[in-house]
């Protein structure tokens, strides 16, 4: 299989996804949840994969070597996952015995419905707009089924107007906030996991009815720190091949802090993201701190 062939982006009800989601959505679509699956939702790029390995911590009783067992990626299957040649999300989540993890970017509105008949916990992660863009432009060069990003400034510009693939970052945000009231979601900031990690997964443990000492808490903390996280390959993505991941030139755990983006936004381009931003989040409650 060419990777290449996968990069091409085609909406699924109005947001743009991959095209081997697209061929496969209706897969997606009939998932069968169960209400005692743990679920972490993100718009790509906002802290996944720490809430994920945070939440199989909490699973393991806070025990590291437990985390060990395998990759991220088969502990928390991906669910809209779907490589030709490899088990898709769906499949590795049918054979997973319960009590299961699952991660997902899907927009609430595609979310299969068995999630809400099913009232299963919902963690969403979000993390401000402008490290998003960047995150994203950085993982777009070494993910080979993403599109080319071009040069930074083009990127950005698609990332504004949705043009990238989970569409809008501003209406994934927005509703999933919308509705955090309306079913069981828990819906947390990657800056405030950053300023203080102890009090947000303590906020996780309660939403998840799970009660921890305070040794084990420091535990999670350290074990989820990004140094420690960036140093261990089964949550830094190094198991998988360069022909599908390529991290020679910037790591999947790149910088992990709250404020890159003033490395790479120039002026121009953060008053014109500024200027859109407001207009798009003036409907909303919903607050991002862009630095901690
Ligand atoms: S993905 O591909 O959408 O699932 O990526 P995701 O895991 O959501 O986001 C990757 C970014 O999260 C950073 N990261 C962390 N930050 C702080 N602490 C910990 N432990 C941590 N683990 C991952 C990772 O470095 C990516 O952000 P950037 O800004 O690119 O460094």
């Amino acid at each position: 299989m060419d990777i290449c062939s996968l990069q091409k982006l085609v909406p699924i009800h109005g947001v743009l996804m991959g095209i081997n989601i697209y061929e496969n959505w209706e897969k997606v679509e009939k998932f069968q949840a169960r209400s005692d699956d743990w679920v972490i939702a993100t718009y790509p790029k906002a802290g996944t994969t720490w809430a994920c390995e945070i939440v199989d911590m909490i699973y393991s009783g806070g025990d590291p070597e437990k985390c060990r067992r395998d990759a991220i990626y088969n502990r928390v299957p991906y669910l809209e996952f779907q490589i030709p040649g490899m088990p898709s999300g769906v499949e590795q989540l049918d054979a997973t015995p319960s009590p299961r993890l699952v991660k997902t970017h899907l927009p609430i509105q595609l979310m299969p419905n068995s999630f809400w008949e099913k009232n299963s916990k919902i963690i969403y992660v979000a993390r401000n707009a402008k490290d998003v863009a960047v995150s994203y432009y950085f993982f777009h060069q070494i993910v080979k089924a993403l599109p080319d990003p071009g040069p930074w400034d083009v990127f950005l510009d698609n990332y504004i107007k949705g043009n990238v693939s989970y569409g809008s970052w501003h209406d994934h945000v927005k509703g999933w906030w919308e509705k955090r009231h309306d079913y069981n979601i828990l819906y947390l900031f990657y800056e405030d996991l950053k300023e203080n990690p102890k009090r947000e997964i303590r906020k996780m443990l309660d939403f998840l009815e799970k009660e921890i000492s305070d040794d084990i808490l420091e535990k999670i903390v350290y074990h989820t720190s990004f140094d420690v996280m960036k140093t261990n390959d089964m949550v830094n993505y190094k198991t998988i091949p360069n022909e599908i991941l390529d991290q020679s030139t910037t790591s999947f755990m790149r910088k992990g802090i709250a404020g890159d983006w003033k490395n790479h936004f120039t002026v121009a381009q953060n008053e014109k993201f500024d200027e859109d931003y407001k207009r798009k989040m003036s409907d909303t409650e919903l607050h991002f701190r862009t630095e901690i």
